[in-house]
């Protein structure tokens, strides 16, 4: 547990630096020539390649093998098994913390080590927490500052408090004297480990994202869900969104997608509807926390992107265009131009005839192979986003008056629907599913469960977290508390068609839901919870006939038949810790489905 000595930072890195022998510690300050002088260390080991298009910004390959998130090495080390759960990696906090620190003895030997202080939401923020990343990294250093409040005033915030989660991260390549480095040093040997008493994070073996980053997954996920769990909050894996409606009425909103499911183009969407207006709050993850109304407030713990690329560009996300256009970015995994730029799949309708592959190799159009791995990334300010909300930073966060849920499924669920109260909706929650995508490792396209899209980043176990959510309720009015909502954008047709045109058409479905909180529009009653009644949805301008969107929209008897069965399988799966409300949801919706 961590003690409150005067000063346990420096204690804790002199410990650090025992065990890991560096040959140089340095403390960031976070300032701009700090940043100079990291990304020249960078560009000298030849990391860093310096854009030529595009003003303070680097492309960057990764070795093949560390290229994302790696869900098996991942571990939550609770003291008991039993709070880890079902869906975790689980050791003995001892044996784990032997088997690490056999692995850290000596990792950074022939290396610097950097202590990085950082503040996950704005410093002095109500809801903000500390943190101290050590890392012999300099790329995880330059990426820190995009994505976190790194440096002095966060160092001065920890001084003051003594509070702040351990983040260990070393990627487990000791340099020998006399021997050249690689550029992209890892270790096949990789471990994400949370310890969430102790609030701790030992990252060994990846220099990769969210394996090493530890502001991002390891601690505004894994970490402060279990703070959440323990101090009354939610730490959630969800973007945050301003919309204005024509009448200028504002409603924020959260939503949870699985990884890779156009969460980064949501947050950034134009919407095709006139008259309304969307901004963004944040991408990736929401803390919640009750304000002293009653009601949820929403923040965003991190200050930049971390966003696919393949996919993004100019059709599909012009904002995140924009944002990367601005510079101070960097680039990992995609293609490089001849001409000093970056490109990847889906940026561009006209692709390049030459380009130096993530692989660094030559690569013309036309190739078998990717330009860009399919989980390279942008890593990029959240301020130069021209629609980030001026209330972005508000200390107190943002209230939210609807949730929203969405996976992808080819067949099933429809375009949208809405849960008919928070109990109804946590079952939602609880039985999101989605295919899988490349952000983490495993097989591609393969539907699974991934309960309010938390299941690679759940602190602890995932029926008590269930709990967590259902206990909101008695903490303050069912009216206090955001509607949630049930999306897919992804359902397809017989022919394997995508039924609905997503991107900013996905404005529409918004539009649906904000006049719901509004008790402005009308739906019906289904087996399932609130459908849009025919015309409900605005479809103006948009070519979708009546029939299609009735098909969109369809709860089908027999494909919620088949879907029945394998929500017994996942609370069964989960175990006794399943609450008996959710299990009492299960049994409605099968009387429902019978009754249809
Ligand atoms: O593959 C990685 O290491 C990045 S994972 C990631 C990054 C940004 C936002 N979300 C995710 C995710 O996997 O959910
Ligand atoms: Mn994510």
């Amino acid at each position: 547990m961590q003690t409150k000595t005067l000063d346990n930072l420096q204690e804790w890195v002199d410990e650090i630096a025992l065990l890991t022998k560096p040959d140089k510690i340095y403390w960031c300050n976070g300032s701009e020539l700090e940043s100079e002088h990291i990304n020249n260390i960078l560009i000298e080991k030849k990391v860093f390649t310096p854009l030529k298009k595009k003003p303070r910004s680097f492309w960057c390959t990764s070795d093949p093998s560390d290229v994302a998130r790696v869900e098996d090495r991942t571990f939550i080390c609770s003291k008991e098994e039993s709070d880890a759960g079902p869906t975790n990696n689980w050791m003995d906090p001892d044996e784990m913390k032997s088997i690490l620190e056999e692995l850290f003895d000596g990792s950074m030997n022939g290396r610097t080590m950097y202590v990085i202080p950082f503040a996950m939401g704005v410093v002095g923020g109500r809801n903000s927490k500390y943190g101290v990343q050590i890392s012999d990294s300099p790329y995880v250093v330059a990426s820190m500052r995009i994505m976190t409040r790194m440096g002095e005033e966060a160092l001065k915030e920890i001084r003051k408090t003594h509070e702040f989660v351990k983040a260990l991260h070393s990627v487990g390549a000791p340099l020998l004297s006399g021997v050249e480095d690689v550029t992209w040093p890892c270790n096949p040997n990789k471990y994400i480990v949370q310890f969430p008493e102790d609030k701790e994070i030992w990252s060994f073996g990846s220099g990769y994202g969210g394996n090493a980053l530890l502001g991002k997954k390891c601690y505004a996920l894994r970490i402060a869900s279990y703070l959440g769990w323990k101090e009354g909050f939610l730490a959630e894996h969800m973007l945050i969104l301003k919309v204005t409606s024509p009448d200028k009425i504002i409603n924020y909103i959260a939503a949870a997608f699985p990884s890779a499911c156009g969460k980064t183009n949501l947050a950034m969407l134009d919407p095709a509807l006139q008259g309304w207006k969307v901004e963004t709050i944040g991408d990736d993850i929401a803390w919640l926390h009750f304000g002293d109304d009653g009601r949820l407030y929403a923040s965003n713990p991190e200050n930049g992107f971390f966003g696919v690329a393949p996919g993004t560009g100019w059709a599909t996300n012009p904002n995140a265009m924009r944002t990367i256009e601005l510079g101070n970015s960097i680039f990992t995994n995609v293609a490089l131009t001849d001409d000093g730029d970056v490109w990847w799949e889906g940026m561009t309708e006209e692709i390049p005839t030459h380009l130096t592959s993530w692989k660094r190799q030559s690569w013309t159009s036309g190739s078998s192979e990717l330009s860009s791995h399919p989980n390279s990334r942008f890593c990029t300010p959240a301020s130069q986003c021209p629609t980030i909300a001026p209330e972005w930073e508000n200390p107190d966060g943002v209230p939210i008056s609807a949730i929203f849920f969405g996976g992808r499924r080819d067949s099933t669920l429809p375009l949208v629907f809405q849960a008919r109260n928070w109990q109804h909706g946590v079952f939602l929650g609880a039985t999101l599913s989605s295919e899988t995508t490349a952000a983490a490792t495993g097989e591609v396209g393969v539907v699974r469960r991934d309960p309010f899209a938390m299941l690679p980043f759940l602190g602890y176990h995932a029926g008590d977290y269930f709990k967590h959510w259902l206990s909101l309720a008695s903490v303050t009015s069912e009216n206090n508390l955001p509607k949630i909502f049930y999306v897919n954008w992804f359902r397809k047709d017989r022919n394997g068609k995508f039924l609905w045109p997503g991107f900013s058409e996905n404005s529409r479905v918004l539009k649906w839901a904000i006049e719901q909180v509004r008790g402005e529009t009308s739906s019906r009653e289904s087996a399932i919870g609130l459908i849009p009644l025919p015309g409900a949805i605005d479809t103006e301008n948009l070519n979708i006939s009546p029939e299609l969107m009735a098909e969109v929209l369809n709860v089908s008897k027999s494909e919620w038949e088949n879907e029945i069965p394998l929500i017994h399988k996942w609370f069964e799966f989960i175990g006794d810790k399943m609450p008996l409300e959710l299990w009492d949801e299960l049994s409605f919706l099968e009387e429902n489905i019978a009754s249809m």
